[in-house]
């Protein structure tokens, strides 16, 4: 007899519920779909730039196993905070592949005062906080605009880790 007393009392009361829950429901409904669209839109938007950063990294890969690219080493073999070697030419557009060698964490940044100009130094450079921490990691970067560039370490720079490169 209980049991019957409270399913009698709760199906008025959910039916209550439905009825005036059905029309708030329908509009958080389209609400959230509204919300779902612009995720949608820029996951698909980041998937675009991914796909870039791929296509991008594996053109970097082909290029770094061309014999044209130059590898600079960042630490000396002997642990001297210094890049190996130091100053450089390549050609306009030939990859640079600085390789963690000794000594690190190293990062390649290029001062921003010593590129040519038009050249936008954050663009070509690692951030001052980005490192290279593991043995064989790599940072490569490929310079079109002819000059010479001044680039540093920021961990070692104090200690003299800068170098210069000159795009023929
Ligand atoms: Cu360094």
């Amino acid at each position: 007899m209980a049991t019957v007393t409270s399913a009698a009392v709760s199906i008025p009361s959910f039916t209550g519920l439905k009825a005036s829950g059905a029309p708030a429901s329908r509009v958080s409904s389209s609400t959230v779909k509204v919300f779902a669209a612009s995720p949608k839109l820029a996951v698909k938007a980041s998937l675009k730039e991914v796909g870039a950063a791929v296509v991008a990294t594996a053109a970097s890969a082909m290029l770094a196993t061309n014999a044209l690219a130059a590898e600079i080493l960042l630490g000396s073999s002997g642990g001297e905070l210094i890049f190996v070697p130091s100053e450089f030419s390549v050609a306009s557009g030939e990859k640079i592949v600085f390789k963690n060698n000794a000594g690190f964490p190293h990062n390649v940044v290029f001062d921003e005062d010593g590129v040519p100009s038009g050249v936008d130094a954050s663009k070509i450079s690692m951030s001052e906080e980005d490192l290279l921490n593991a043995p064989g990691e790599t940072f490569s970067v490929s310079l079109t605009e002819k000059g010479t560039y001044s680039f540093y370490c920021s961990p070692h720079q104090g200690a003299g880790m800068v170098g210069k490169v000159t795009v023929n």
